[in-house]
């Protein structure tokens, strides 16, 4: 059996970072529903992870996304950060948002919306110095609707181009993190639409470029932890893009829809031993809250990925190895289904305990009196959305 201590060392080290854009206002593609007291700006939002990071103490950086977060100093939003606890950790691109998008940002047939697609990508990395963030994160909502469209190939060179100038322009201690994502908005063609696009992608670009996994990003049925063994296999596992799916992109919370699921993908995590922050993988959580107050739902995912991994710790290797070894199937299996049946709670609340924080991160959020503060100061003002 693991060592409780391995274990809970590995759990203490382990990082998760939140996304600026988890707390503010987002929606279904029907409705947006406001909820009183959500940021109104980017230091507001940084406000808010920090009590996340306050009462899970493995949360301690937040990723911004660009313009959103727009504001007019990143050092001093740094330095705020920093005041808080907590520091600025990815820089997300946005090049899905504008008119000038419709046919595509970094693969649009139009040159002059490329350079205004690559010019965005560049200034993020003028942040990323300010900020002292070492990863840049692109997802590109580029494709087609209709066969014939446009040139299959020649959006793939256009991009390849596009990707070419922004990776170099990377510092020594910067890397591109590059999403995939199946479908949507685009409905025929997606120009990443998988992670094979996505590693051809990096691979072309140099060792600094790596490939994201989104969990939401896949059709049904996928085997996400494959996808994870093979980057891994590759060291071309850049991060995870955490939430949880019943049908597309749904961008519920970490663990909801399929907790097995996601112990799986942590199995393979660990079992690559790279859990550890100098592995390179960064654990991010990408994910909306529609209907559910924002904070406590950020704390609720971080602990469930933290659920997860302690059970991923907990699969005994040697035991796992002797079977697998010996062809012995059921007994292989028995191995991995009896870590991810132990209940792992309390070996957390007894950690965060040892970390001088509340057992149960939920409940001190509530006993804080925090919610009820931002509801209280923050009237007025425009509240903060991913619109
Ligand atoms: C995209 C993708 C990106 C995220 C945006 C908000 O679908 O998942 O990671 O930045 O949504
Ligand atoms: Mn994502």
């Amino acid at each position: 059996m693991p060592d409780l201590t391995t274990v809970k060392n590995a759990l203490r080290a382990h990082r998760i970072e939140t996304p600026s854009w988890a707390y503010g206002n987002s929606g279904t593609r029907f409705k947006v529903f406001p909820q009183a007291g959500v940021p109104r700006t980017a230091q507001e939002k940084i406000e808010d992870a920090a009590q996340v990071h306050a009462f899970t103490g493995v949360a301690p950086s937040v990723a911004l996304h660009i313009p959103w977060d727009k504001v007019d100093g990143y050092g001093s939003l740094a330095a705020y950060a920093a005041e808080l606890g907590v520091r600025i950790g990815t820089i997300n691109a946005n090049v899905f948002q504008d008119e000038d998008y419709m046919l595509g940002s970094v693969a649009n047939p139009d040159p002059a919306v490329r350079r205004k697609a690559v010019d965005h990508l560049l200034e993020c990395i003028d942040i990323m110095d300010q900020t002292g963030s070492a990863d840049l994160k692109l997802w590109f909502a580029d494709g087609t609707n209709y066969p014939g469209q446009d040139d299959i190939r020649g959006r793939q060179d256009r991009l390849a181009q596009s990707l070419h100038e922004v990776y170099a322009r990377l510092g020594p201690q910067q890397r591109m993190l590059l999403e995939y994502k199946l479908f949507e908005p685009s409905f025929y063609t997606t120009d990443i639409p998988d992670w094979g696009t996505s590693l051809l992608h990096c691979i072309a670009l140099g060792p600094k470029a790596a490939v994201v996994v989104d969990t939401g990003h896949h059709a049904p049925g996928t085997n996400i932890e494959f996808i994870v063994a093979i980057l891994l296999r590759e060291g071309r596992l850049g991060g995870f893009d955490f939430n949880s799916r019943f049908y597309a992109d749904d961008d519920l919370m970490v663990g909801a829809a399929d907790p097995f699921q996601l112990f799986r993908i942590m199995y393979e995590v660990v079992s690559a031993d790279a859990l550890r922050p100098e592995a390179g993988v960064a654990f991010m959580l990408d994910q909306c809250h529609n209907i559910e107050p924002k904070i406590p739902a950020q704390i609720r995912s971080v602990m469930n990925v933290q659920e997860a991994t302690a059970k991923a710790l907990l699969v005994d290797a040697d035991a796992l190895a002797a079977a697998q070894q010996g062809g012995d199937v059921l007994g292989a299996n028995a191995v991995l289904m009896d870590a991810f049946n132990t209940d792992v709670r309390p070996l957390l609340a007894n950690l965060r305990t040892e970390m001088g924080l509340d057992a149960d991160p939920i409940a001190a959020y509530h006993l804080s009196g925090y919610g009820k503060k931002i509801v209280e100061s923050r009237v007025g003002g425009v509240q903060a959305g991913w619109g």
